[in-house]
């Protein structure tokens, strides 16, 4: 694949020229409705320029195979976070000299519950979520007969747990800026029907610029409508809401809790449930206990904080969620959005990036490693040779259709 393959398409319904690459087929970016592919090259270009002539035949459309990415067009860089079921590391796109985060996923473990279904939905939460400025975008997807690979766009600033560690505890109106972008993510994937289930200082990166993006779609639950609920027992431990912990049915109400967890944690330093002492007794160290601490102890807001900022922690850390900030009623989102925490905050400039970020990332180069946690930097980048006999027991045919690649993405940033 090749950048210079940038040719002049235009959306057959809106008439807005659109941007592709090689021969894949397209969606136009205005009226998101027509997926176009052409036939051969007519303008060969090197840079994008927008004043196409929106009146050019679309007769040479056709249906082509989609292009396709392998492990050979990367060069693996290094690794920067590793889940109980995949590995993430930072790639080079060879072609292009672009980084990107890789998150490889050994289809023998992801077949180890009988269930792949998670894998679906990270794609397909990835697919529709690509492109909103908060929330990771999907660069391709491909597959070796032993992995599953995600290609995903590299957020440079690192993640809130190291930021955190340099910082120990923020100013209010950093806390306030975070909390407000997360929000806008937050209730976006809501109104796409996606519980996102696991929001964590380590889920939430930094862009260059200092804006938030959340990442791993993992456990993202798809299809919920206003008032619909799910049961599955899963999160962080330390971020999981107390209706799921009793084994209630819940809604997008435990992604408002979790925020009240992080929230508490970037304005305190610490978390609501950390007891003091704990580490020195053995029974106050276990998930269990933690469990009951989140159900019943009383949470205390540090009186540092101002009234706003306790009340706004209360609201989101409210036990019955028929009562937390953000949750009792479709249109809850203005709760949030109108509460006096949240005053000074501009939402529809800061829904278009326009509010500057408290706090700029510093960083060297692309491949600067400022923001690499410690552990990961000396770890040796290498896949290990698949096994045949390994290989021989995947069914292949539950990864059939994994292979994707984002026109959108990949169009004019990535390739001027
Ligand atoms: C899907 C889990 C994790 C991810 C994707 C990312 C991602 C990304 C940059 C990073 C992660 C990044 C960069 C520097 C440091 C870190 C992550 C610091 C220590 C772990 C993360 N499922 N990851 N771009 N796109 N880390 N904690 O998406």
């Amino acid at each position: 694949m090749n950048c210079n393959q940038l040719l002049r398409y235009f959306c057959a319904y809106c008439k807005n020229r659109i941007w592709r690459l090689g021969r894949q087929g397209f969606k136009c970016i205005q009226c998101k409705l027509l997926v176009l592919v052409r036939k051969k090259s007519r303008n060969t270009v090197n840079k994008p320029n927008l004043t196409g002539d929106p009146n050019k035949p679309l007769d040479e459309l056709e249906p082509v195979s989609q292009p396709q990415y392998s492990l050979d067009d990367f060069e693996l860089i290094r690794v920067i976070g590793r889940g109980s079921y995949a590995k993430v590391l930072m790639v080079e796109l060879k072609e292009v000299r672009q980084i990107y985060a890789m998150k490889v996923i050994k289809k023998a473990l992801v077949k180890e519950g009988g269930n792949i279904n998670w894998i679906r939905t990270e794609k397909h939460v990835f697919e529709t979520v690509s492109n909103h400025p908060f929330l990771v975008g999907l660069h391709s997807c491909f597959q070796t007969p032993s992995r599953l690979f995600f290609v995903i766009e590299f957020v440079q600033g690192g993640d809130l747990t190291s930021h955190m560690q340099r910082e120990r505890r923020l100013p209010e109106k950093h806390a306030r800026f975070y909390a407000a972008e997360i929000s806008l993510a937050l209730n976006f994937l809501h109104g796409k029907g996606i519980i996102y289930r696991d929001l964590k200082l380590e889920n939430v990166l930094l862009d260059h610029e200092g804006h938030i993006k959340l990442t791993d779609y993992g456990i993202c639950k798809e299809g919920i409508r206003p008032g619909d609920t799910t049961s599955t027992f899963c999160g962080t431990p330390n971020y999981i809401a107390p209706e799921i912990l009793c084994g209630e049915d819940y809604g997008f109400s435990v992604d408002w809790w979790s925020l009240g967890v992080l929230l508490y944690e970037i304005l305190a330093g610490r978390s609501p449930f950390d007891i003091a002492g704990a580490s020195e007794n053995p029974d106050q160290n276990t998930e269990d206990y933690l469990f009951q601490v989140i159900l019943k102890k009383t949470i205390r807001i540090p009186r540092s904080l101002s009234v706003r900022a306790a009340n706004v922690l209360k609201g989101f850390l409210n036990r019955n969620p028929a009562d937390r900030l953000g949750c009792p009623n479709p249109d809850a989102f203005t709760e949030i959005t109108e509460h006096p925490f949240f005053e000074s905050i501009d939402w529809d400039m800061l829904k278009q990036k326009k509010v500057i970020p408290p706090y700029k990332p510093r960083l060297s180069s692309d491949r600067d490693l400022a923001n690499f946690p410690p552990e990961f930097t000396n770890e040796p980048v290498h896949l290990t040779p698949d096994d045949r006999r390994v290989i021989e027991k995947i069914d292949q045919s539950e990864f059939e259709g994994f292979e994707y690649v984002n026109p959108l993405l990949m169009s004019l940033e990535d390739c001027v």
